[in-house]
């Protein structure tokens, strides 16, 4: 009988499905614990990416339901967002059955991996069910007040009529258009994070599972700055200039000020001069991206006003400066190209003058020093170091109306979006009574399915009936609101609504599905470490405010796995080959099969469309079937690396369920007739008690790993115990034939996690009625694993001269008469005693 996962896998499977082996129920008595991985785009085809994803969730889960929780892991699909809607404009399919062909193909391909999702609680985030209740939880925080509108600056894409998030703009264009981003002024929805700054950032201490990178990219994004306001006073210009610094240790060395483009004065100087208001228009071509504004030229406009030192009186020039930001702190800045790198560069390219006043021995001769150190050139001040510096000077600007105050980096989140595919906002606009919420029992507001797209507008604010509506307050003739949210938005409570994913009457938990959250492990990609998980831990804080929720941090432990990388090749004219269609020599360079032409090898990177340099997961499955390709991710790399594809690998997977199966089927006696096999203390053979010893050892060691999450190392140990038990066939005895069996039996159960197919097969073969999946995990026999043998060292005079390999219960007499025995030629001067450290080492003291 030879291994055949396409007659296995199926058979599983079917049966998987038939029997709903994977459905968690929410009242079992069991300890909870909850393993999500961030759920698919519905793009159509599954990548390398996700199988990694939830390869390493399954493997999580069985080991824990092993370990007996009762492990709650569900899967379901982000499934609103733009592609749909271009598929719709291009394709002219419908978004909605573009998207549901999607997921059918993606859950039978996610079907084919036996991954163990309680499918009853599949939700998707397009379906009225779940867009409603979150327009519920919209409507209970506009009336908690962390739901507003306000007229705020966008980025437009001129070609995909829509507002972009920041992130969506790169290089100043649009992410799919490739359009130039134009700035616009709209009123739109926002969500009142930076209501939650402070416990945002202070719950982050708490966060222990997650990784430190992770915990601090969130901190950085959250931005918290404490400082100094002042007013600069402006001659000529009566309101003064308003300035935010985090150095008022730098205060002595200021040499300008500068504004952002859309700052009162930068407005004031433009209504007299063109040129002025030309510079503005061309800044604010730039987009509202943060990285743009930060990496673009430094570029100014002198405005002819100047500011009057608080201290000093001298007047410095006021420019408006592109690399200012309107919305962060008060618009305005004093400069100190000194100590700062923005304000050097400007400095350097309008020749400004330089004006050192922190002095420390690091500081580099030529260039910006942005570290702290002592005051110089600074009057009163001088001879302070930076951190008495800021607490003087602070100190001093208090006395004439400054201000010490907290910044944050972190901006309410904007959701509006004037696209058809997502979730509508759940409100009416009334010329008489303004803003009206949607009343509860008419929710969802659905989308119409009868919408065109054209690709020009938003189909909601173009269809002919939708938006018309009698006002539900006053009945007057009024709009639906026409944006819909973010889809960020989707993603931001999903986790908590599979606790309760069919709850018709509750959005969130009630009663006894409460009890799952928070989720114990999250799996995802690194991608997604600020906003998605920014968002996600602003909703539960929030919801737990609206009495929704009774935690306030969703995700207990976070691993963030590594890419899937592989090797790209290129033509010398540029163009990318697939890997399937290239020929490798030994020597590792590379032909194109088609044309024999030689290709260029490039490094590892991540597989990509664009790199060409993917691997279908469906046709490994077709070549392999899923647990080979399991075996592969698993023990190519420890989950939070990177890893390397490789055929190679893949055939070595391949080549290992072989011999897995072989543990049953080539052993050359009928191992599922073996009997129990006999405890440590009964075996007397030094080869059986290495047998067992090297079989508990490896079981122990296998807990040891997955508590660490190393499932690499977890199967190399079980392919070494596998070659060790291929070695025992040659050993005859009924105690080693037992033996064997025991052996086989514990590489099936340590392996199922990895590979469950093949290994709930040959469990079942093995003649066991209960399935692995409700087997508990396996445990070491203390006794097994004691070792036999210890190694001592023997020093003399503190010198290592000998090591002894002796029986590990020896007495420490019998150590010391042997250690003596051992290092006899150094011994000259006669011993003086001997410190025995037990089953460790013996010390000789000699005289001399
Ligand atoms: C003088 C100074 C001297 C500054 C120095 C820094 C170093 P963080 O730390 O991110 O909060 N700044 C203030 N408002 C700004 C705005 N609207 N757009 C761009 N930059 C602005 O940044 C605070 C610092 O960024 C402030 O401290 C200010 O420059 C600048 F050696 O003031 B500093
Ligand atoms: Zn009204």
């Amino acid at each position: 009988m030879r291994y055949n996962p396409f007659d296995i896998e199926p058979t599983w499977q079917t049966r998987w499905a038939a029997e709903n082996t994977f459905a968690v129920r929410d009242d079992d008595p069991r300890p909870k614990y909850y393993v999500l991985e961030m759920f698919p785009y519905p793009s159509g085809k599954l990548h390398m990416g996700h199988v990694r994803n939830y390869t390493i969730g399954d493997v999580v889960t069985r080991v824990k339901r092993a370990q007996g929780f009762n492990v709650l892991h569900p899967m379901g699909w982000d499934a609103f967002g733009l592609p749909a809607e271009n598929a719709a404009i291009q394709e002219n399919r419908h978004p909605k059955d573009w998207t549901y062909s999607n997921i059918a193909a993606m859950r039978a391909d996610l079907k084919r991996f036996g991954l163990s999702y309680d499918w009853s609680r599949e939700l998707a985030t397009c379906d009225p069910l779940y867009y409603g209740h979150q327009q519920r939880l919209f409507l209970d925080m506009l009336a908690k007040g962390l739901v507003y509108q306000k007229e705020s600056l966008v980025n437009w894409d001129p070609v995909d009529n829509t507002v972009l998030a920041n992130e969506q703009v790169i290089d100043g264009k649009g992410w799919r258009s490739g359009a130039p981003v134009e700035r616009r002024r709209l009123t739109q929805w926002f969500y009142k994070i930076t209501a939650y700054a402070d416990e945002l950032l202070n719950d982050i201490k708490t966060l222990e599972g997650w990784p430190e990178r992770v915990r601090l990219m969130q901190e950085n994004w959250i931005g918290r700055s404490e400082g100094l306001t002042f007013t600069f006073e402006v001659p000529g210009y009566a309101k003064g200039l308003e300035v935010f610094t985090t150095r008022p240790d730098t205060l002595m060395g200021v040499t300008y000020c500068a504004v952002a483009p859309e700052h009162p004065l930068a407005a004031h100087v433009a209504a007299g001069n063109p040129k002025a208001a030309a510079f503005i228009k061309e800044c604010q071509a730039l987009g509202t991206a943060l990285e743009d504004i930060e990496t673009a030229e430094k570029k100014g406009f002198d405005t002819g006003f100047t500011a009057k030192h608080p201290i000093t009186g001298d007047l410095v020039p006021i420019y408006i400066a592109n690399f200012v930001l309107m919305g962060y702190g008060t618009g305005a800045l004093m400069a100190v190209p000194a100590h700062d790198d923005r304000d050097w560069d400007f400095a350097n390219a309008y020749g400004l003058p330089v004006k050192t006043v922190i002095q420390a021995p690091d500081a580099p001769a030529e260039g910006p020093y942005t570290g702290p150190g002592t005051l110089v050139n600074s009057g009163p001040f001088n001879g302070l170091d930076s951190e008495a510096a800021k607490a003087a000077i602070l100190a001093h600007m208090e006395k004439t109306g400054g201000r010490r105050t907290v910044n944050w980096r972190l901006r309410d989140w904007g959701v509006s979006r004037q696209r058809y595919w997502g979730c509508p906002i759940p409100v009416i606009h009334c010329p008489s009574c303004g803003v009206v919420p949607v009343p509860k029992d008419q929710l969802p507001v659905r989308l119409p399915d009868d919408a065109t797209f054209t690709g020009s507008g938003n189909p909601l604010a173009n269809h002919p009936t939708w938006k018309h509506v009698d006002c539900p307050s006053c009945g007057a003739k009024a709009t639906r609101e026409t944006d819909t949210m973010d889809t960020f938005v989707d993603s931001s409570w999903y986790f908590a609504r599979f606790t309760c994913a069919t709850d018709e009457a509750n959005a969130l938990p009630k009663g006894p599905t409460s009890h799952w959250l928070p989720v114990d492990q999250y799996i995802g990609g690194i991608d997604h470490a600020i906003l998605h998980l920014l968002y996600a831990r602003f909703f539960t804080k929030a919801l737990a405010d609206c009495g929704h929720l009774t935690v306030r941090e969703p995700f207990k432990a976070l691993l963030t796995q590594g890419m899937v990388n592989n090797a790209s090749y290129q033509t010398a004219a540029g163009k990318y080959v697939p890997p399937a269609e290239v020929d490798t020599a030994a020597d590792g360079t590379a032909t194109w099969k088609k044309t024999g032409e030689p290709l260029k090898v490039n490094r590892m990177e991540k597989m990509s469309k664009s790199k060409k340099n993917g691997i279908e997961p469906a046709q490994l499955i077709e070549k392999y079937g899923a647990d080979t390709l399991r075996v592969f991710i698993m023990f190519a790399a420890p989950p939070e690396r990177d890893l390397e594809w490789s055929d190679a690998a893949v055939e070595g997977a391949w080549r290992f369920l072989g011999r897995l199966w072989g543990l049953l089927h080539d052993a050359g006696f009928d191992v599922t007739a073996q009997g129990a096999a006999p405890a440590m203390a009964a075996l007397s053979e030094k080869a059986e008690k290495d047998l067992k010893r090297a079989i508990h050892k490896t079981i122990r060691k296998v807990g040891d790993d997955v508590a660490r999450f190393q499932f690499n190392t977890h199967i190399a140990a079980i392919m070494e115990l596998s070659n060790t038990l291929t070695d025992a066939r040659a050993l005859t005895s009924p105690a080693a034939r037992a033996l064997y069996r025991e052996g086989a039996e514990a590489c099936v159960r340590l392996f199922y996690p990895i590979a469950p197919h093949i290994c709930e097969d040959m469990w079942a073969q093995l003649g066991h009625k209960t399935a692995l999946w409700d087997t508990p995990w396996l445990t070491a026999d203390p006794t097994a694993v004691v070792d036999e043998e210890i190694t001592l060292v023997v020093q003399v005079n503190g010198k290592l001269r000998a090591r002894l390999t002796v029986e590990a219960d020896i007495s420490d007499a019998e150590a010391e008469r042997r250690a003596v025995e051992a290092v006899k030629d150094y011994l000259a001067g006669g011993v003086q005693k001997c410190i025995v450290v037990p089953k460790k080492l013996v010390n000789v003291v000699v005289r001399g």
